[in-house]
């Protein structure tokens, strides 16, 4: 029976150009996401490669989860990898002015989300033993502070300790966890975090040659191909276009 690899989030960006790779490279896939009809559209084009079953299922849910993973046919149980990818910002509004629903869903999205998965998933990593993986999408804004970022980049910076701390709860068992840290990438990202602005969604990667969704599947496909004795445990990357700001100051103090 061929490894299977599990992404959450699939119907576009990372997770999309991620089933792009692995099915080239024949792994079977298992793909979620909410959107049903770009899940099975995917599902439909990737299936001339490789198995692909659709899973619509939104991650906040856990008993939905819970129903998916149990009900996973016999042909996608041997996992050996699992993509932790679902998740969003949503807004860049300073902390006193930001909607606490967006906070709501980022957190049940970013944390609660990938927990659930993480969790229902790796009995079945650990079965399949050393080679497996779990790669989970941090962000720079997981340890980068920068204006507007408060609830997302403190989710990711949730995913990196959960992920280091797997990392020793899984000791022996030969399944790998890297925490993988993006910085500027052109996905539709922007455009949830921007509520829909295509006009914001340009300017934002106008002239500054950003990171594609392919250069990260490429990235993930290299991280869980690594020999099985090597654990890449945190990997940042970013445009090269792209570093930090300098402190800011409040310079009306008399
Ligand atoms: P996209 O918006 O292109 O993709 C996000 C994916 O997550 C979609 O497939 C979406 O599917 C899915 N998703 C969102 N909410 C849920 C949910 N509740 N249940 C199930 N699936 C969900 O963004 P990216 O590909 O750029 O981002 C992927 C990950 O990478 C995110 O975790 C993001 O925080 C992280 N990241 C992104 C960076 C960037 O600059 N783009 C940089 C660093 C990290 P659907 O809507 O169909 O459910
Ligand atoms: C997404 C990257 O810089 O917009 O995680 O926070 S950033």
């Amino acid at each position: 029976m061929p490894a299977t690899l599990f992404i959450t989030g699939a119907t576009s960006g990372f997770g999309e150009a991620c089933a792009r790779r692995f099915a080239e490279a024949g792994w079977s896939l298992v793909i979620t996401g909410r959107r049903a009809e770009r899940l099975q559209a995917l599902a439909e084009e990737l299936s001339a490669k490789t198995a692909v079953l659709p899973l619509v299922v939104d991650v906040r849910d856990r008993a939905a989860m819970e129903a998916a993973v149990a009900g996973l046919p016999e042909r996608f149980a041997r996992l050996r990898g699992l993509i932790n990818n679902a998740g969003l910002a949503l807004g860049t509004d300073p902390a006193p002015s930001c909607d606490l629903d967006d906070w709501d869903t980022m957190v049940d999205t970013n944390i609660k989300g990938l927990m659930y998965s993480t969790r229902l998933l790796l009995s079945r990593l650990i079965a399949y033993g050393r080679g497996a993986g779990i790669v989970n999408l941090g962000s720079v804004a997981g340890h980068w502070p920068y204006p507007g970022s408060h609830v997302y980049g403190a989710t990711k910076a949730f995913v990196r300790q959960f992920s280091l701390n797997l990392r020793n709860d899984l000791v022996g068992t030969g399944v790998r966890v890297t925490d993988l840290e993006p910085g500027m990438c052109e996905s539709e990202f922007s455009l949830v975090r921007f509520d829909g602005d295509q006009a914001r969604y340009d300017a934002t990667y106008a002239g500054a040659e950003p990171i594609q969704p392919a250069d990260i599947a490429e990235t993930v496909y290299w991280i869980l191909n690594q020999p099985a004795h090597i654990n890449i445990n945190s990997l940042e990357l970013m445009p090269v276009s792209q570093t930090w700001a300098g402190f800011a100051v409040d310079r009306t103090r008399g």
